[in-house]
């Protein structure tokens, strides 16, 4: 079977609608045609500053949410990244393969350096792609399911693993991985500005849906949805981006294609439709939310999940690492 990484901060108490039709929701679809790796990345998360108790309260949150969601740990290798140390390991391997300039051109990092000042931008912010190459090439990753924002660094994850393998061959080190991106969710946008990503540090608090909240709170936020000023419903991401992202989250909620709810919504205002979704978001979401709670109250069993998790990400980690080593020349530890 294929294999697939990836990984989510646990950088807030909930996940956002985002995250979970970006990313999540492929992870929970992939468990069963692939042996699939996933997990929380705390050490990505304290490139900005972190409480240490909101930091682990938010750890736990992000591995209950994600079993919530319907990761199944029987089907998948769910971890925490800093329980299987060869991250930090091989990321200093890979640090030394990437050029300055090449790091300097992620477009992620050049947003929110710029939002934060130099001052108070980490050098981990800026090596944090960096970072991620090894998360992925440690598990030789076939593919890489993730929201479009991270096209850039999976793109940069290819150029380093071929780079190692060249220099370092004959027989390659490291499977070169492919990004897994759905056009269809690969971005889900603010409800308030909805020609911009949906995103826990940059939305507004009535444009984010987090999917924690009480239900009846997201639901406004929907109804309270940014449009335009016509009146048909129809997709159309360049004339109607409210609308187009709000069909686009119907239809992955519901399981109906954009086609059957424009044609559902013949003849019908806008406000039909954020009606509409506001009540399908809050019955979605409401068995989500019970998983979740059910596992934030059984601390033992998630440490149990994790423990395994790490064990047998570690046993692929290992083995990974222990090759690079030999091969970059460090003498081996008697
Ligand atoms: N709006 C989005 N649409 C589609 N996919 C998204 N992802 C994030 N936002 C969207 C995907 O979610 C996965 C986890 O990303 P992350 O751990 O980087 O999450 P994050 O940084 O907490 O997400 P934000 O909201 O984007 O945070 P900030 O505002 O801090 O930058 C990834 O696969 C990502 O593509």
């Amino acid at each position: 079977r294929p294999r697939v990484l990836s990984g989510i901060q646990p950088t807030s108490g909930s996940f956002h609608l985002g995250n979970y039709l970006g990313a999540v929701r492929q992870w929970v679809a992939l468990q069963d045609s692939h042996d699939a790796y996933y997990m929380v990345v705390d050490l990505h998360a304290i490139t900005v500053e972190q409480d240490p108790a909101t930091l682990r309260a938010n750890t736990r949150a992000s591995v209950a949410q994600l079993l919530g969601m319907g990761l199944d740990p029987e089907r998948c290798t769910l971890f925490v990244q800093s329980h299987v140390p060869e991250h930090a390991q091989l990321g200093w391997v890979m640090n030394c393969m990437a050029g300055f300039g090449e790091a300097a051109r992620m477009t992620q990092f050049k947003d929110k350096s710029a939002k934060q000042g130099s001052d108070r931008t980490t050098v981990g912010l800026f090596t944090y792609p960096i970072l991620q190459v090894a998360d992925i090439l440690l598990y030789q990753a076939d593919q890489v399911p993730v929201g479009e924002d991270q096209r850039q660094h999976v793109e940069l994850t290819r150029d380093l693993a071929e780079r190692f393998n060249h220099r370092y061959g004959p027989q390659p080190t490291f499977t070169v991985p492919s990004p897994y991106i759905l056009k269809e969710t690969a971005k889900v946008f603010d409800l308030q500005d909805p020609t911009a990503k949906m995103s826990k540090s940059a939305s507004s608090a009535k444009g984010l849906v987090n999917l924690l909240d009480e239900p009846r709170v997201s639901a406004k936020k929907f109804r309270s949805a940014v449009t335009d000023t016509g009146t048909v419903v129809s997709f159309d991401e360049k004339e109607k981006p409210g609308v187009s992202n709000l069909l686009g989250i119907y239809s992955a909620i519901s399981g109906r294609s954009v086609a059957e709810l424009v044609e559902h919504f013949e003849g019908k205002m806008y406000g039909a439709l954020k009606t509409e979704l506001a009540d399908a978001f809050s019955e979605w979401v409401a068995p989500i939310q019970e998983r979740t709670q059910a596992y934030l109250d059984d601390p033992a069993a998630l440490d149990e999940v994790l423990a395994r998790g790490a064990e047998k990400a570690r046993s692929v980690a290992s083995e990974t690492l222990a090759t690079v080593y030999d091969r970059i020349g460090f003498l081996a530890a008697k």
